[in-house]
């Protein structure tokens, strides 16, 4: 079986794909996909046809007859299939509500408003300055920020969930990389700094890191 991930070094919801497929074990090939050189490659016909909503990551699995795009879809999809004794979604229903959820805060409430393409509109139709597009960015993840910093503090423990790595760690990381390149002041959020560095120690979050992909640059 191969399997293939389409990803971008930088983009945090690859970034949240990688470490789940080392977190399950699951050996893949990892395509890049550069986001800006040659108009950006997302918009390639031989990516569209893999994923025609221009957006990395896209999983392929079983000689393309599975092809999934959401990095949320397709890390459940990786956890159900391949069980090495880690569930990154727990099987208890209100433990899974809260994991999906901290998950959310990130994926649909902070992520897609500092997304490229929405900065780039921001600069090219409303001419928004470089300076105002970065504090554009800042505010949305400081703004999530502030209410997981808050949520975490009556279910935390070394991960978001006690002392299992979820789904919700699998996310944070990638997020609280993005807003180190914002400039964001950690320390203002220590629960989510400490987390974040716990999970970092974590040979599958190492390996994971934009830095550490072959297109890092
Ligand atoms: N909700 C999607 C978000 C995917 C997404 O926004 N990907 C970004 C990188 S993190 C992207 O491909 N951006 C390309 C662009 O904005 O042109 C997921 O979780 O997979």
């Amino acid at each position: 079986m191969h399997i293939k991930l389409y990803g971008y070094w930088r983009s945090t919801a690859s970034y949240r794909a990688r470490i789940a497929l080392n977190l399950k074990g699951v050996d893949y090939e990892y395509v890049p996909v550069h986001l800006v050189n040659n108009g950006g490659e997302q918009h390639s016909e031989q990516y569209t046809r893999l994923n025609p909503a221009h957006l990395v990551p896209t999983l392929v699995d079983e000689d393309e007859d599975i092809i999934l795009n959401q990095s949320l879809a397709i890390i459940e999809y990786i956890d159900e299939k391949y069980d090495n004794g880690v569930r990154l979604v727990p099987e208890h229903s209100t433990e899974r509500a809260r994991v999906r959820a901290l998950a959310q805060d990130i994926a649909s409430d902070i992520q897609p408003l500092g997304n490229l393409r929405v900065l780039n509109l921001l600069k090219e139709k409303y001419h928004a300055g470089q300076e105002d597009v970065a504090q554009w960015a800042a505010h949305w993840i400081k703004l999530g920020f502030d209410g997981i910093e808050q949520r975490l503090q009556t279910q935390a423990g070394k991960y978001c969930f006690d002392f299992d790595v979820t789904l919700a760690d699998v996310c944070l990381v990638p997020q609280v990389y993005n807003a180190r390149r914002f400039d964001i002041d950690m320390q203002t959020y220590p629960l989510i700094n400490r987390i974040a560095q716990n999970c970092e120690k974590l040979s599958a979050f190492e390996k994971a890191r934009p830095e550490n992909q072959v297109d890092a640059t």
